[in-house]
């Protein structure tokens, strides 16, 4: 247990702390563990906090996410560990399906994570049946829901592998990813991509579901309007590169 509050690296060590119990219930799976680490190494080139140009990103998210027919949020190990109660509240925010859809799948992880986030309130969970097949995908994290991400118009995936990205992008789907490395197929190959800590990133998008939910349809679309996901990559990598 991490107790002393003033050591320099706490946030970070109560991270991984929720990451390392996640595994131990067998909701993380030891890979994600390691992709954890690579997020943190880019998080440390982005100052460890959420920059303006995410906050961009995580705005137009958010509009397109409560504009969408059929919003759908695709969980991980990862993101279920670290934001179960903020992906929940998301969730009921923009009326989006919550499907659960593993890298690497076992019955047994899709069942515990599926109960952990009914315990942080999700009163529907998805994922479980898989009754349809990601077109040209191979590995496990083809498997989706008819009802969930087969029929979404948008799919929000924290945590993304870069062939499925391309692949619900090629479905004619709108993908929105949270990737700290600007540089990954993921990041590159999404609709929106938030470069951000899903830690920070899921936080700040229920925050902001919750203060558009009012806007009409013509504010939510005049958010979404010029917004140039490739501009947006290019910025953060040119600011990462003159650190
Ligand atoms: O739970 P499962 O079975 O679906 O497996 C999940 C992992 C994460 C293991 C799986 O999706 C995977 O292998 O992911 P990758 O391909 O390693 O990609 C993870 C990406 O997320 C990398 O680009 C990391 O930089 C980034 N990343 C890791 N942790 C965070 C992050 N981005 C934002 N916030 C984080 N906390």
């Amino acid at each position: 247990m991490i107790r002393s509050r003033d050591h320099p690296r706490y946030e970070s060590l109560k991270i991984r702390e929720k990451l390392v119990n996640g595994f131990k219930a067998g909701i993380v799976c030891a890979e994600g563990l390691i992709a954890h680490g690579r997020g943190e190494a880019f998080d440390y080139l982005v100052g460890e906090k959420t920059i303006e140009l995410a906050m961009e990103s995580t705005r137009v998210a958010v509009a397109t996410l409560s504009l969408a027919e059929h919003p759908v949020i695709s969980v991980n190990g990862n993101t279920a560990a670290l934001v179960p109660d903020e992906i929940v509240h998301l969730s009921n925010a923009t009326n989006a399906l919550l499907e659960v859809n593993l890298f690497h799948r076992t019955e047994e992880r899709m069942d515990k994570i599926i109960d952990h986030l009914k315990m942080h309130g999700a009163a529907n969970v998805l994922g479980k049946d898989a009754n349809a097949r990601i077109p040209n995908i191979s590995h496990e994290r083809a498997k989706m829901d008819k009802e969930g991400i087969y029929k979404a118009d948008v799919v929000l995936v924290p945590l993304e592998d870069g062939d499925r990205c391309e692949a619900l992008v090629n479905m004619g789907k709108t993908v929105i990813v949270v990737d700290l490395n600007p540089l990954s197929r993921t990041a590159q190959a999404a609709s929106i991509t938030i470069v951000d800590n899903v830690i920070r990133a899921i936080p700040n998008m229920a925050r902001l579901a919750d203060e558009l939910a009012k806007s009409p349809k013509t504010e939510l679309e005049r958010i979404c309007a010029s917004y140039d996901n490739k501009k947006i990559l290019e910025k953060i990598i040119r600011r990462i590169k003159m650190i």
